[in-house]
């Protein structure tokens, strides 16, 4: 076997590994619209499995999906695995132009697409030449008609099985590929090793399947122990996921910052959450307001935590019965984080803040087709996070900031430049910098600062429906400020720090 690598294909470890230990009967899955028991999911896996190669998918090639969190997403996803092809969960949130872009660059032949998404997609396929065939929920018989597969390709454990299109640190979406073997490294040391998560338990996640935080939270982690995920499709408001929780018995609860702060802020009843023994958090920074918040009125623990794209899942995590305010935690099992200074030198030094980086057997092999901005990141066995970090006296680890320009808002990357750009397409715009700037909250929100054309006047409402027409919605600047000028360093480069404490101030 080439590497030293073994054999191992992730979706037979995450579900029919428990169909022939006989748990054929648990539930493996709750969507809005059905359940399904392992062996019901096992039997469409292998059937969507059967359809795909059908329309000629091939063992490492790409299949790419703009769906909804529903049941096909969620079998198709494990059905490619199967089969050994390499599955790729858009955002559903995109424009037909930006998921053309992804489509593209995946060179994706075949697209899977919820039909409430048919116009994104139809839009997207346009622009991408390589696409031969393009199936939409409400023909899904296409798929389920060719028999069922009765074994999974042999793939290695090293074997691509997941790409994930992230912004991450460096700008423009790419594909991070992950192999088989990182969905069982996350699974057993972040979920079991640390959340402690059991064959009883529910999970109820805030992301989606397309996010790896949603991907590993709401598919992963249950079914890496033989317990039930519970999907929600719709956005997930307070008051949906609070009936969710407790119509359907959640016991663990995912989140991130911008849900616990409409949460605490919503009349949802202080019982909403009672059968969930534990939450989780990740995306940006947990304020402490909300970590106490949650605690006080719902009766949560709130683990924080911090993970990225392409490490998989949460790799820096607060732990049960010890959450610690205003940090990330301890390094979870298999992983060792270093701060280290601008030159890659080592700080050793407790509270002297440094970037962030990471090592350990979930690491993306390499962003696709991106070499220049892979050797940037991935360095040797370590990965360069991006975020600003300081280790505490008591060894737990602290979140200050990114180290560049990006901004994570609502946990999702925007890239200043995609939206400096369209509005430097307005009419009315001369100069326009979008910077990250804290809300009430200490999260970090999109604020565009336009100086505009000579005799003309900055209307926010127009600017950001502008942005609103041709980028998806969590990237639209949420405030428009004018200015005479921007700050510009004699070398005339925008000085976005001084910038953000204009804004700010
Ligand atoms: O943003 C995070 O902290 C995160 C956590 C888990 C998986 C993926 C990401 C980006």
């Amino acid at each position: 076997i080439p590497g030293g690598t073994f054999p191992f294909n992730a979706a037979e470890y995450l579900v029919g590994r428990h169909v022939a230990s006989g748990d054929g009967a648990r539930t493996a899955v709750v969507s809005n619209t059905r359940t399904l028991t392992y062996s019901e999911l096992d039997q469409q896996v292998r059937t969507v499995a059967a359809g795909l190669r059908a329309l000629g998918v091939r063992p490492e090639e790409r299949v790419l999906m703009c769906m909804t969190d529903e049941i096909e997403l969620f079998t198709a996803i494990l059905a490619g695995m199967y089969l050994g092809a390499v599955a790729v969960p858009c955002s559903t949130m995109l424009t037909g132009g930006e998921l053309g872009r992804l489509i593209a660059d995946s060179r994706t032949r075949i697209v899977l697409g919820s039909t409430e998404f048919a116009e994104q997609v139809r839009a997207g396929v346009a622009v991408a030449p390589d696409v031969e065939t393009v199936v939409l929920t409400d023909e899904w018989h296409r798929l389920t008609g060719q028999g069922a597969l009765s074994t999974p390709y042999d793939t290695w454990a090293d074997s691509p099985a997941l790409w994930l299109y992230t912004s991450g640190t460096t700008g423009a979406p790419k594909a991070a590929m992950h192999r088989h073997t990182d969905i069982r490294f996350v699974a057993e040391n972040y979920a079991q090793r640390v959340l402690g998560i059991r064959p009883d338990d529910r999970c109820l996640s805030v992301a989606k399947l397309f996010f790896a935080y949603g991907i590993g939270n709401s598919m992963f982690f249950p079914l890496s122990v033989g317990a039930t995920a519970l999907l929600e499709s719709a956005r997930p408001t307070p008051a949906l996921m609070a009936e969710r929780a407790s119509t359907q018995n959640a016991t663990l609860l995912f989140g991130t910052p911008s849900f616990w702060g409409p949460l605490l802020a919503s009349d949802v009843p202080g019982d909403a959450f009672r059968t969930v023994r534990g939450g989780a958090s990740a995306g940006e920074a947990l304020p402490p307001r909300m970590l106490h918040g949650m605690r006080e009125r719902f009766g949560v623990e709130v683990l924080d935590g911090i993970g990225s794209t392409e490490m998989l899942h949460i790799f820096i995590s607060n732990r049960p019965g010890k959450a610690r305010p205003s940090s990330s935690g301890t390094p979870v099992p298999g992983y060792e984080v270093e701060i280290r200074d601008e030159s890659g030198a080592l700080i050793e030094t407790d509270g002297q803040p440094g970037e962030l980086y990471v090592r350990g057997d979930s690491a993306a092999t390499g962003y696709w087709c991106r070499a220049a901005t892979s050797r940037l990141v991935f360095l040797g066995e370590w990965m360069r996070t991006g975020d600003t970090y300081v280790r505490n006296a008591d060894g737990t680890y602290t979140c200050l900031g990114r180290f560049n320009d990006m901004i994570k808002a609502g946990g999702i990357w925007v890239t200043p430049s995609e939206v400096e750009d369209r509005l430097l397409e307005h009419p009315d715009v001369a100069e326009a910098v979008v910077v990250g700037v804290p809300d009430s909250d200490e999260l970090d929100k999109p604020v565009a600062c336009v100086v505009p054309m000579p005799g003309k006047h900055v209307d926010e409402a127009d600017l950001i429906r502008w942005c609103r027409e041709e980028l998806a919605s969590f990237k639209r600047p949420r405030v428009v400020v004018e200015l005479a000028e921007l700050p510009k360093t004699a070398t005339g480069k925008i000085r976005r720090n001084v910038l953000r404490d204009m804004v700010k101030a």
